[in-house]
């Protein structure tokens, strides 16, 4: 306890420091590389990283931690942002094929992290059907420990993917079947239930789970933001934040709207070992709709704060043009890769 302690504690005095003296980003390349990994692979990694920053000091931008490749991790959070996987019907049931499977990812530039992921991706699929779609997922799983898939909504017993209920845990090399109705509409997720339950999500098996009113909503730029992060050293304690999985990933790269359009934002927060996260955005205000399960605003305003496992949909336009910073509330996240930019453009 006494070292988990004083990890948090050396972790938040750094950032606190650091803060102070207005160079907040680079104490993820002094910290991560030394608290997140051991051996001759953190020295690796630490020159590896101390080179790449040294090359962006130059650069003098502010998120100047080098970038991850996309095609190593085999995923893009540009992509993510606008991917919905809305699965085959088939006599008019909505099927998925979702694996598990274990997979290194980059989660920062240089830092590494042995992820368990559904579909190869961090955070999985951003599932999408409509109320009353009957849905069938076959879930398969081709990693080493047992994992399940459970979904958020309203199910029967048998469908709700924990351990020694229904089907309970799926062993490695097996494959078992969820079969339940789209309800309600809203903003939901799905995650691994197995146990020890943080380490199971944490480790990346989750992804964004969306059911559309019968209705639909009025067309809008849509966007998925899942809210995450990385215990790299194993002290149930994050050290690099970020949605969509890559710190700082719109920062290097902003996310393009256009002035004046319809944007909706679906915001999960799925981050483990931290009992809140939040989202902001500058110079703006969206509509709030918790959960997504009512057609109608709750707040109008600039900062949500979810617990874990919550979520809600964002809508808002950008009335002028010009780069937009959108960030987690809590200073330490976004000083730690939680932070990114809207470019608007007409
Ligand atoms: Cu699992």
């Amino acid at each position: 306890m006494r070292k988990l302690w004083e990890n948090k504690v050396s972790r938040r005095r750094l950032i606190g420091g650091a803060a102070a003296t207005g160079a907040a980003l680079p104490v993820l390349h002094g910290l991560v590389p030394h608290e997140g990994l051991h051996g001759q692979e953190a020295e690796a990694a630490g020159e590896h990283i101390a080179e790449r920053h040294a090359a962006h000091r130059g650069a003098g931008h502010i998120g100047g931690v080098g970038s991850v490749d996309a095609r190593t991790n085999g995923f893009d959070p540009h992509e993510i942002l606008r991917d919905f996987d809305e699965g085959t019907l088939r006599g008019g049931v909505r099927e998925w094929e979702i694996v598990a499977e274990e997979k290194e990812i980059e989660v920062a530039p240089g830092v590494r992290y042995a992820a368990w992921a559904y579909n190869g991706r961090v955070p999985g699929p951003t599932l999408r059907a409509r109320e009353g779609d009957r849905l069938r997922i076959r879930f398969t799983n081709g990693s080493s420990h047992p994992h399940t898939m459970h979904f958020h909504g309203i199910h029967r017993a048998a469908e709700d993917g924990v351990p020694r209920i229904g089907p309970g845990n799926i062993l490695p090399g097996e494959s078992t079947v969820y079969d339940f109705d789209a309800t309600p509409f809203g903003l939901h997720l799905y995650h691994c239930h197995s146990t020890p339950l943080a380490e199971h999500i944490a480790k990346g098996l989750y992804g964004a789970f969306v059911i559309d009113p019968k209705d639909g909503r009025p067309p809008a730029d849509e966007l998925v933001m899942v809210m995450n992060g990385f215990d790299t050293n194993f002290d149930r304690s994050n050290e690099v934040y970020g949605v969509n999985t890559v710190a700082f990933a719109y920062m290097d790269e902003p996310i393009r709207v256009k002035r004046d359009e319809l944007v909706r934002i679906y915001l999960v927060n799925v981050l483990e070992f931290d009992f809140v996260n939040s989202f902001h955005i500058h110079a703006n205000f969206f509509d709030y709709f918790p959960t997504g399960t009512r057609l109608e605003p709750r707040d109008f305003t600039d900062t949500v704060v979810l617990g874990q496992g919550e979520r809600g949909i964002l809508e808002l336009r950008f009335p002028y043009p010009g780069k937009y910073m959108f960030h987690a509330h809590v200073s330490e996240f976004a000083e730690l890769g939680w932070m990114g930019f809207f470019e608007v453009t007409d």
